[in-house]
């Protein structure tokens, strides 16, 4: 079988602050388990990230925190990467759309992503009406306006997007619109721009969408092709500002204008590859290997607000640089994605308090910077993958993230492996001691691994990440289980052999438990690995069951996870 190929992207998280649990259970995290089991089959990956640092958003910022754009941009950007570094979500590339280093690459191939588009006929130039802020003095960005959404009613919606209802918006049409730059309340003034017709790739849209309904999540599939049911309206793909990548048009009317932020985002994700590749001295072209080649698989993971975008406006982008009329992914045109993963968003419950939404003003968000300071990153690695908002909004609720640390992480998965290290250390030398003749609860462990590893790999092959981990715990059980009744504590006394039998079962089951762990838990992975002295083999999924040889010397067994106290329970 040839080497399956994959390009992943995370979100391009704003560069307008830090990351919260918020962000890492939505995109990042289940998007970094997906690329390192894919890897440890043995696949072709490249893991893009970077960036989205030309919204109004960072200006907005710029503006609150007093420094440049630029300065805040960099600054977070490097922030946003400090914290994915901490909890070992690894890019293969983390960019920026306005990160020097990747400008000029990003600048080019949005402008020529425009170009294409307009060649095609496909933009319309419109002179329209858009707020303009008196006080300020400027027209204003459709995030910096707010008012009530003129679909559900919710009194907080943007100008480009409610957050209520997950609906794109037009502040033309919000009810009692404010500037959020002055706070006055805006007029509407003539400008120009190029709208992208989006009804003219409807068709071919709900076909490519069509295609998709077995293998995408019902939230995803669902929401997009009711956008579509509902007729695509045009699009604005150029705004009044002085940050961002220029309009490439000589025409005067294009002035001083910039692509529209949900314009250049995405196609962050192909120049930050290009660049990637440049800079591994590989042709900056190659990323068509990649992008253009329908051997290659694209997965966006994003969170369930940027929907929209990415399951009906940026495939509708890659469909109208194409020449032939396929959907099917012809070479040499940019591929549509294969997947669209979406999570929902994650709540917050603080001990004693209700649940409430993660908000940044109101101090509820528990932010990745702040978390790493007091705690290991696995633990919230497995918390977030256990309540993963895969269908859903979930909580993270702090209670159930002490409890299961202690409870699962430390009582079941690190107790399985610290008592068959330290029995296997203290009674036979350290080494994996010899197998004799394996009865049935024996052979019933033994089948348990290759059974959980099939299982894993198959929610893993579906993004069913919370299904996958929870097998993998099951064997950990299972193990602890077996442990229990063949009472090794007993046969040590009378029967060596048969007490020899029963660890080697559980060394064997620590082994696959290690390959099964690397991609939730890749830290205490490492770990394990070097308990069992296995080298970099268990970053390998086809060798996950392959057993360890008697007489195989083992590494020193060590405490996988603490045990995380509240301050009550330490003060009790
Ligand atoms: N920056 C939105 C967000 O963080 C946006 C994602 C862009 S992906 C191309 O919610
Ligand atoms: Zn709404």
């Amino acid at each position: 079988m040839s080497q399956r190929r994959f390009l992943i992207t995370g979100a391009l998280p704003y560069s307008n602050g830090r990351l919260h649990v918020g962000h890492i259970a939505g995109a990042y995290l289940p998007a970094d388990i997906y690329v390192r089991y894919l890897r440890a089959t043995g696949a072709d990956v490249l893991f893009i990230c970077g960036s989205d640092d030309n919204g109004v958003a960072a200006l907005k910022t710029a503006r609150e925190e007093g420094i440049t754009v630029e300065a805040l941009t960099a600054k977070y950007n490097r922030s946003q990467l400090d914290a994915f570094t901490g909890l070992g979500i690894r890019f293969d590339v983390y960019g920026g759309t306005h990160q020097p280093h990747y400008t000029p690459m990003h600048e080019k191939i949005s402008q020529e992503f425009f170009l294409k588009i307009h060649d095609k006929n496909l933009f319309v130039k419109k002179k329209t009406r858009q707020l303009y802020d008196p006080q300020a003095g400027q027209f204003l960005p459709d995030r910096f306006v707010t008012g009530t959404c003129h679909h559900c009613g919710s009194p907080n919606a943007y100008g480009d997007q409610c957050e209520s209802c997950g609906k794109a918006t037009d502040p033309l049409l919000l009810i009692n619109p404010k500037s959020t730059l002055s706070n006055a309340t805006p007029v509407s003034r003539e400008t120009i721009h190029w709208y992208m017709q989006l009804n003219q790739l409807q068709h071919r849209l709900r076909e490519w969408l069509e295609s998709k309904r077995d293998t995408w999540r019902p939230s995803v599939i669902n929401f997009a092709l009711g956008q579509i049911q509902e007729g695509l309206p045009e699009r604005a793909m150029t705004r009044d500002l002085n940050w961002g990548v220029a309009v490439p048009l000589s025409d005067p009317d294009a002035a001083g204008k910039v692509l529209y932020v949900w314009f250049d985002a995405p196609i962050g994700y192909v120049s930050f590859t290009a660049q990637l590749l440049a800079d591994q001295g590989r042709s900056a072209e190659d990323y068509a290997r990649y992008w253009k080649d329908p051997e290659c698989k694209v997965v966006h993971f994003i969170g369930e607000d940027n929907t929209i975008f990415h399951a009906i406006t940026w495939p509708a982008m890659l469909l109208a640089t194409h020449d032939s009329d396929s959907i099917q992914g012809v070479r040499g045109e940019y591929q549509l994605p294969d997947q669209v993963v979406a999570n929902a968003f994650l709540n917050i419950k603080f001990p004693g308090k209700d649940e409430e939404k993660i908000s940044k003003s109101r101090g509820t968000a528990i932010w990745i910077e702040d978390y790493l300071k007091d705690f290991d990153p696995d633990p919230l690695r497995y918390y977030l993958t256990a309540i993963a908002p895969e269908s859903a909004r979930t909580a993270f609720d702090f209670d159930d993230f002490v409890k299961r640390n202690n409870s699962e992480l430390l009582s079941t998965l690190g107790n399985f492996f610290n008592r068959t290290l330290t029995f296997v250390a203290k009674y036979f030398d350290n080494q994996v001691p010899a197998v004799g003749e394996r009865q049935l609860p024996d052979r019933e462990q033994i089948g348990r691994c290759p059974e959980t590893v099939s299982r894993v790999a198959e929610h893993l092959e579906q993004c069913r990440f919370k299904n996958a981990m929870s097998e993998m715990m099951n064997l950990a059980r299972a193990g602890n289980v077996y442990f229990d009744a063949r009472q090794p504590w007993k046969t040590r006394k009378d029967n060596m052999a048969d007490c020899g039998t029963a660890l080697n079962v559980c060394l064997q089951t620590c082994r696959t438990l290690t390959h099964l762990m690397e991609p939730f838990l890749p830290f205490s992975a490492e770990q394990c690995a070097k308990m069992l002295n296995i080298g970099d083999a268990y970053r390998q999924w086809s060798l996950s069951s392959v057993e360890l040889p008697a007489g195989h010397q083992l590494g020193e067994a060590r405490i996988l996870f603490k045990k995380i106290e509240l301050e009550e329970d330490a003060h009790a």
